[in-house]
């Protein structure tokens, strides 16, 4: 009995023990990354895109260059091309509760004899980049050989997670309305099907049944998916957590759908509703989604970055024409009050953090010829308007580039033409002569034009040494307007 006493009051001191070191260790971790922060030598790097935009693959690629600087091709990056970099550490995040990045498993496989590309997100993870570097000499000091680390914090996270952001400013019933505008009209009309009868169907007043919920529930998540999954993937697809949940502990969160009928009630007939009504109750689960799953991701993710990547698929959407860029251009639009643009300096930045760099890049830029990237950023432009203009107007202006995080293709000669060559999943040598990337396509457009151009999915290249970096186009442009001026 004592035997057994003194065994229970050892393990709870131990784990007392081991929960105080945690603490303390997590606290001094916490002061040292204030401090590189009041130093100007710690930023926060937000890798921001739409589902399946590139984001795991630039931020892979992104590591695997700077680890590889020294054989890597990063002459745009200044400290490289100074030589003033004299080596790259990759660290885990300070916040121990946020999982590692997993570079390993994701250069791996672009690196394998028959490669393939990262796995889709389910979850937050993140990661250190500590840049060890030389000052650049200065008229006082011109041969300095002092050196100095600088640390990029990077985060990833599934794309879907973005679009819950927009929701923190938009109640329930407005959210309802803004389905409702959008269910009405193709290409969602014919995705949803005898679902939006059914939604019309119910009367938000009526008592709510709890099975006939979850059932309109579960098709409302199958009509995502298709929304997202289809041959033409859609870009406004909201709530995020339906598809991409990650580790959710309370399910009932994600069991509400949007009432298409609550626009033909007044604002005070709704807030009279009764309690076990479907308004109230999907309206409290919208709430407490809100609050605990869109908030949180807003506070843990995008608060604190310094320096903002916006990556966008703008190929993928002008293939699958007029609608669909729209249906981006609005997505983009929406996500983009999220961002707080404006000049910053160290002490603000610990309190009131803002994003004072921003580069907008069009993605995955090996699949069009190099002579129409300047189109594709054209058309980025147009797609990233809003916010484009808004950083612009907080004293931030923005970079536009067109990047590939892997270089999948390579550029030939085809009759005269300028065409792409690569490999598809299977191994097999593709390649094509694509039709010239129009700069500008004008809004509410009926004209398809780019349906018809089937685009071959390249699969990463096959490289003949692994210990090379991957290809990649403009990485180092896109890392030298990002953290170049905090490199000397
Ligand atoms: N050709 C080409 N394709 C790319 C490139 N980057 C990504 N892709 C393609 O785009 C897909 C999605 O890339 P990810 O990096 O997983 O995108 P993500 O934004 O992390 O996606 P989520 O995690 O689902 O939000 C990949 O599976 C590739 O098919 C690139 O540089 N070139
Ligand atoms: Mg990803």
């Amino acid at each position: 009995m004592i035997r057994k006493t003194k065994d229970a009051i050892n393990s709870l001191s131990r784990s007392y023990l081991d929960k105080a070191s945690n603490f303390v260790s997590e606290q001094t971790e916490q002061m040292s990354t204030t401090l590189e922060r009041l130093n100007d030598r710690r930023i926060c790097l937000g890798i921001t895109g739409l589902s399946q935009s590139g984001k795991s693959t630039f931020v892979t690629s992104l590591i695997d260059q700077l680890i590889n600087y020294k054989t890597s091709s990063l002459s745009g990056f200044s400290p490289v091309l100074e030589k003033r970099l004299m080596g790259v550490k990759l660290l885990p995040l300070s916040n121990k509760r946020i999982a590692n990045f997993p570079y390993q498993a994701s250069i791996a496989g672009l690196k394998k004899p028959q490669p393939n590309w990262p796995s889709s997100t389910t979850d937050i993870s993140g990661c250190v980049l500590e840049l060890k570097l030389q000052k650049t000499a200065t008229p006082l000091n011109p041969f300095s050989k002092e050196n100095f680390s600088l640390f990029i914090e990077i985060r990833d996270y599934p794309g879907e997670w973005l679009l819950d952001l927009p929701l923190r400013n938009m109640d329930y019933a407005r959210w309802c309305g803004q389905c409702s505008a959008q269910f009405n009209r193709e290409p969602r009309k014919q995705i949803l099907g005898d679902l939006l009868l059914d939604l019309q169907n119910i009367d938000p007043m009526d008592p709510v049944n709890f099975e006939v919920l979850a059932e309109l529930q579960k098709r409302f998540v199958s009509f995502l998916e298709q929304c997202k999954a289809g041959e033409h993937p859609l870009s406004l697809i909201q709530p995020g957590r339906f598809l991409m949940p990650g580790q959710i502990e309370d399910k009932t969160l994600l069991y509400f759908v949007p009432l298409l009928k609550v626009g033909s009630f007044t604002d005070g007939q709704l807030e009279a509703a009764p309690e076990n009504s479907y308004f109230k109750v999907c309206e409290k689960r919208y709430k407490d989604y809100i609050k605990q799953l869109a908030e949180p991701f807003y506070k843990d993710f995008f608060s604190g970055i310094d320096r903002q990547v916006v990556l966008v698929d703008v190929i993928t959407a002008l293939n699958s024409g007029p609608l669909y860029l729209d249906d981006m251009r609005q997505a983009l639009s929406n996500i983009s009050d999220s961002f707080s643009y404006g000049p910053q300096n160290r002490i603000m930045q610990l309190f009131t953090p803002k994003i004072d760099k921003v580069v907008f890049a069009a993605t995955k830029a090996d699949q069009v010829v190099s002579a129409d990237h300047s189109s594709l950023v054209k058309l980025l432009e147009s797609l990233v308007d809003h916010a484009y203009k808004t950083a612009q107007y907080e004293g931030v202006p923005p970079t536009t580039e067109a990047v590939a995080g892997v270089r999948s293709s390579i550029e030939v000669e085809h009759e005269g033409d300028a065409a792409l060559s690569g490999f598809d999943t299977t191994g097999a040598a593709i390649g094509y002569v694509h039709p010239p990337i129009p700069a500008f396509i004008a809004k509410n457009t009926t004209d398809q034009g780019f349906k018809d151009w089937n685009i071959p999915k390249f699969n990463p290249p096959i490289l003949p040494d692994e210990n090379q970096a991957v290809p990649h186009i403009r990485l180092d442009s896109v890392l030298n307007s990002l953290v170049g001026d905090k490199c000397s």
